[in-house]
């Protein structure tokens, strides 16, 4: 296969031994360069991951990789199943190429798989208590605070603004064609600060809890590893509780066209409340109870902003296979949030019940 990156060469800057057979592109994330190889050592075979961090993302890419080598070791530290960094030649947990781009690589975790669509509540209840484990193993994490990634990442109003600055500039002559979800989003931004305005303490979170960012037994459906670590930083718990509700009620797919099929399903909200409580082995505190409901809802808003800006601004940030495509996924994330609004006495009643 003719792959964009030269796998075999970069592999080649790792400590490992073994005879470079073949690469392939691997999984369905939108932001970084993900390859699967298999190095052959006599009949064995052992197959890693390679990744390129995507730099215009992530412009500091060393507090990343020191970030994912404290937070692995703190995993490893208490015997829990974790990604593991390989080192380079140099001793580094990354290489940094002749062009200024930086690999890393992760031992394939065997005998699991990512989904992209949660396919039943048992998956939901799954994913959701290995989020909500992580979570928990990480509340003492020694100091210091882990670096920033991303800053301001879920900072919802400052996206808005993001987004009001994009139709300003309308750079790629798009606005006319987003008219509606333009309209939509600014009706709605009244949203954007509920969690900042609540005053939550600060714990160290994920930010990513979509349902393909953990890595299920393809045998027992059971969660063995949450994977995708670079926004891993500061943070509040309720946004990774309110990214699950987004990607793990929703039995379409993220960019789904027909919004028909678009809808949070109730079942799979229990299950997940269920699963991350199981996790975390936390009981509910009255402000959480509160705002549970509703962090689904800012957090799947959210993503609709930053699907639309991302629209606007040429799709300069989330992979796409065509242009429309962040238009589809802001469209299915604004008919998420209402499906989402819409059923928010039922989540009410069911956290109250818990
Ligand atoms: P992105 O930031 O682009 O989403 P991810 O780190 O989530 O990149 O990796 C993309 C996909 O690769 C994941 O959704 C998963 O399918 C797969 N993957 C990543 N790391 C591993 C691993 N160590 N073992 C097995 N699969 C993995
Ligand atoms: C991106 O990297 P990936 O594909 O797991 C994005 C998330 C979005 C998600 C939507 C660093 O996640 O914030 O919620 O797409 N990651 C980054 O699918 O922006
Ligand atoms: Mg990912």
């Amino acid at each position: 296969m003719n792959l964009k990156h030269d796998a075999r060469a970069i592999a080649g800057q790792f400590q490992l031994a073994g005879e470079f057979l073949q690469a392939e592109p691997f999984g369905s994330g939108h932001i970084n360069d993900t390859y699967r190889f298999t190095l052959a050592t006599g009949s064995a075979r052992s197959r890693f991951i390679l990744q390129r961090l995507n730099t215009a993302v992530f412009q500091n890419p060393a507090a990343v990789m020191e970030n994912i080598r404290r937070v692995t070791a703190h995993l490893a530290g208490k015997k829990a199943r974790a990604l593991t960094l390989i080192p380079a030649r140099d001793g580094k947990s990354f290489h940094c190429d002749a062009d200024g781009y930086w690999w890393r690589i992760f031992p394939f975790i065997e005998k699991t798989c990512a989904v992209d669509v949660v396919e039943s509540p048992a998956q939901a209840f799954a994913a959701a208590q290995a989020f909500g484990n992580f979570q928990k193993l990480l509340e003492d994490l020694p100091a210091p605070r882990l670096h920033e990634t991303i800053p301001d990442f879920h900072h919802t109003p400052k996206r808005m603004a993001a987004l009001e600055k994009t139709i300003g500039a309308d750079a790629q002559n798009r606005a006319a064609s987003a008219k509606a979800e333009i309209e939509f989003a600014l009706k709605n931004a009244a949203i954007c600060s509920v969690l900042l305005d609540a005053n939550l303490p600060e714990r160290v979170t994920h930010n990513d809890t979509k349902m393909n960012n953990v890595l299920l037994d393809t045998a027992t459906g059971e969660g063995v590893c949450v994977i995708d670590l670079d926004t891993v930083m500061p943070g509040l718990a309720l946004y990774d509780f309110g990214d699950m509700v987004r990607s793990m009620t929703n039995p379409a797919a993220e960019g789904e066209r027909d919004l028909a099929k678009v809808e949070m399903q109730f079942p799979l909200f229990e299950a997940l409340l269920r699963g991350y409580l199981a996790g975390t082995g936390d009981f509910l505190t009255p402000a959480k109870k509160n705002l549970l409901p509703v962090s689904g809802q800012l957090i799947t808003f959210e993503l609709g902003l930053r699907f639309l800006t991302d629209f606007l601004a040429g799709d300069a940030y989330f992979k796409v296979r065509q242009s429309g495509e962040n238009l589809d996924r802001c469209r299915a994330q604004f008919k998420l949030f209402e499906s989402i609004r819409r059923q928010e006495l039922a989540m009410r009643k069911l956290v109250a019940a818990i």
